[in-house]
């Protein structure tokens, strides 16, 4: 039997995006996200067999369910990729708003760690499987406003090394991913559905699509049994590090 992949956050940028190619290269899918019917329109242009959870991965209960209530043939999920994820405003510390914060931590950190504790028992048993985790350039720098999203994604980054070192033996391949700046529905989320502010965000360069990220995944899942990469770090050419980008 082809592959199966679930994928959080395939409603939309990254996620719908890796959803087609991997479609495309015959991976069987489970699609998850909160909005339904992105994932209903997505399903059905999709060349491959498809199963879709509509799922808030802050929901510990429901996620935990989610996956325990996996009808039988589709229980053995060979990749997971956590990509669900979001920032939620952008202000210095001392002005930051909390609820901001906490959807942040809930979402990146929490729901990450949910999905994956629910997903990696099966995997543990069988003795193979491979999860992919979304972090950010945000990740491995520090930019202006930036301190909460910045350290959830930190917190990926570490979490990615340690839970490497953790599933080692059964053997469990673990890899993260590390974009700069891709053109998704990212900022219009990030400064609270402010298109224009949103826009600006990657205007006079070429940024990052979906696709290209989506690529690197299916690199890193498509390696020999053998071979783990274990961290990418991809950017548009006209960034150097978060916040540097060569505009015309
Ligand atoms: P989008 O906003 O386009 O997509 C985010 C996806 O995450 C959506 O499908 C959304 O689905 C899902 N999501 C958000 N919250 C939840 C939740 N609580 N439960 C389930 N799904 C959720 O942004 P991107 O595609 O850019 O983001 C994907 C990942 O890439 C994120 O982790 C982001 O931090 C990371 N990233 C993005 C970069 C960028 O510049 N765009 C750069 C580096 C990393 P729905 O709303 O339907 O639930
Ligand atoms: C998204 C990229 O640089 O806006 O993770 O944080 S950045």
């Amino acid at each position: 039997m082809n592959k199966t992949a679930l994928i959080t956050g395939a409603s939309s940028g990254i996620g719908m995006a890796t959803a087609i190619l991997l479609a495309k290269e015959g991976y069987r899918l489970i699609l998850a996200a909160r909005r339904e019917d992105r994932l209903q329109q997505l399903a059905k242009h999709l060349p491959t067999e498809t199963m879709i959870i509509k799922l808030d991965v802050r929901d510990r209960a429901a996620v935990f369910g989610a996956i325990q209530n996996l009808p039988s043939e589709w229980k053995h999920i060979d990749v997971l990729i956590n990509n669900a994820g979001l920032a939620s405003g952008m202000s210095t510390i001392d002005k930051g708003d909390i609820d901001d914060w906490e959807i942040m931590i809930d979402t990146n950190i929490k729901g990450l760690l949910y999905i994956t504790r629910a997903v990696l028992p099966a995997m543990v048993e069988r003795g193979s499987g491979h999860i992919v985790n979304i972090g950010s350039i945000a990740a491995k720098e520090a930019y202006a406003n930036g301190n909460v999203y910045c350290s959830t994604k930190a917190a990926v980054d570490m979490l990615n090394k340690t839970m490497r070192i953790d599933l080692l033996p059964h053997p469990i391949k673990v890899t993260a991913i590390h974009p700069g700046a891709v053109e998704t529905e990212f900022s219009i989320v990030r400064f609270h559905g402010d298109e224009e502010r949103a826009k600006k965000v990657y205007l006079g360069f070429e940024s990052l699509v979906g696709t290209d990220v989506a690529e690197a995944i299916l690199f890193v899942i498509n390696r020999p049994p053998h071979v783990n990469i274990n961290d990418i770090v991809i950017m548009p050419t006209a960034q150097a590090v978060a916040g540097v980008i060569h505009r015309k």
